[in-house]
């Protein structure tokens, strides 16, 4: 009972498969281990300002990604779940960071420099320059020491660490090393472009909550590589071999439903290919899409059963925030001391 788990997604846009196979999977069996002593989960949503985002609907995007952490399988139970912003000791930890953290350590991160290209050098503020700061404070104002999440983040808790190790030098033993807990689905890749991860704000993946024939039509429409066997080989085949991954990782996820079935099927990549030997692209991705819509069934009924109960998903984060608040209270109050604050 060591781990004290923290993850976040931003409220930028509606969670897709590669939020799912690449993080919140993780958190699910995270919080069901009992390895855990903690786990809080939350939406970042201070995080979601740094780049275009519409106050009229903000708030509420903020709610949709609760719902849906709560659809998928995250247990107020033995799990918090929070809004960052809701937590003032977040940003207050961002910055003592600050403080004590170069900015050369910043400029140099890939995903900086990804999201001010994207921009077109546009949206080059201190917000986005030192979102890994207060990355950094999320997760060590709870003491946190195991972060799941998927290979985009990596850099960032390298960072986490760095800064971690620098306070406890400047001002004494306060923090452990963070660990990245990494998902075999760790980096699923955009459906158009599979140079590309899956991502909220650009190219739209398959959203948790599109209906049955958008999936349909999305994975139809999902490129695919030269010829036309069902290989994985990510170097030759990058698009084949990206939805065989999803294929792989959710079909583990379908079967125990499927009560037809008697002898497990096997579902590892060899099988996969074997199964299609011979087959064409497009057999494979109709079962895949079924695969996708069947996985996604029991997740969107009942989201449609929690926004019909709005009382309780706000009960389940005022508990949850002051839990957290407690925490982060005291992580603060210790810093603050030892840096005579
Ligand atoms: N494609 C992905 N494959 C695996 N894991 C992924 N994650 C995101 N995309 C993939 C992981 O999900 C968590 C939340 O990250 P996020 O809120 O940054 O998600 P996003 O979908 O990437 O959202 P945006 O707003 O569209 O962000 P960017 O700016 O990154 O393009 C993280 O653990 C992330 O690793």
């Amino acid at each position: 009972m060591a781990d004290r788990i923290f993850s976040g997604i931003r409220p930028s846009g509606k969670l897709h498969l590669g939020n799912y196979l690449g993080a919140i999977k993780n958190w699910i069996e995270l919080q069901n281990s009992p390895d855990t002593e903690r786990a809080i989960f939350a939406v970042v949503d201070y995080h979601g300002i740094t780049t275009p985002f519409d106050p009229e609907t903000y708030r509420q995007q903020t709610l949709d990604t609760v719902l849906d952490f709560l659809a998928i399988g995250i247990d107020p139970k033995k799990s918090l779940l929070i809004r960052q912003s809701h937590i003032p000791e977040h940003t207050e930890l961002a910055w003592i960071f600050n403080t004590i953290t170069p900015v050369s350590w910043l400029e140099r991160l890939p995903t900086y420099k990804e999201k001010l290209e994207e921009s077109g050098k546009k949206y080059n503020h201190v917000g986005l320059l030192d979102y890994p700061v207060l990355m950094a404070a999320d997760i060590l104002i709870y003491k946190s020491n195991l972060v799941p999440i998927g290979d985009d983040q990596k850099a960032h808790i390298d960072i986490t660490n760095e800064i971690a190790k620098k306070f406890n030098h400047m001002f004494g033993e306060t923090f452990e090393p963070v660990k990245a807990y990494k998902a075999e689905g760790e980096r699923i890749k955009s459906l158009q472009d599979s140079a590309k991860k899956m991502s909220k704000s650009g190219d739209e993946g398959i959203a948790l909550i599109d209906f049955p024939d958008v999936i349909r039509e999305k994975i139809k429409k999902a490129v695919t590589d030269s010829g036309h066997e069902v290989i994985f080989d990510p170097d030759k085949k990058p698009a084949i071999s990206n939805l065989i991954t999803i294929y792989h990782l959710l079909i583990k996820e379908v079967q125990p439903r499927e009560p037809k079935e008697v002898e497990p099927l096997k579902f590892g990549i060899r099988e996969i290919e074997k199964k299609y030997s011979g087959k064409t692209y497009i057999e494979f991705k109709n079962d895949l899409a079924e695969i996708i819509v069947n996985f996604l069934k029991p997740f969107q009924e009942k989201r449609k059963e929690l926004e019909q109960d709005m009382t309780y998903v706000e009960d389940v984060l005022t508990e949850s925030e002051e839990k957290a608040k407690l925490i982060a209270s005291s992580t603060l109050t210790e810093i603050k001391q030892k840096m005579g604050l």
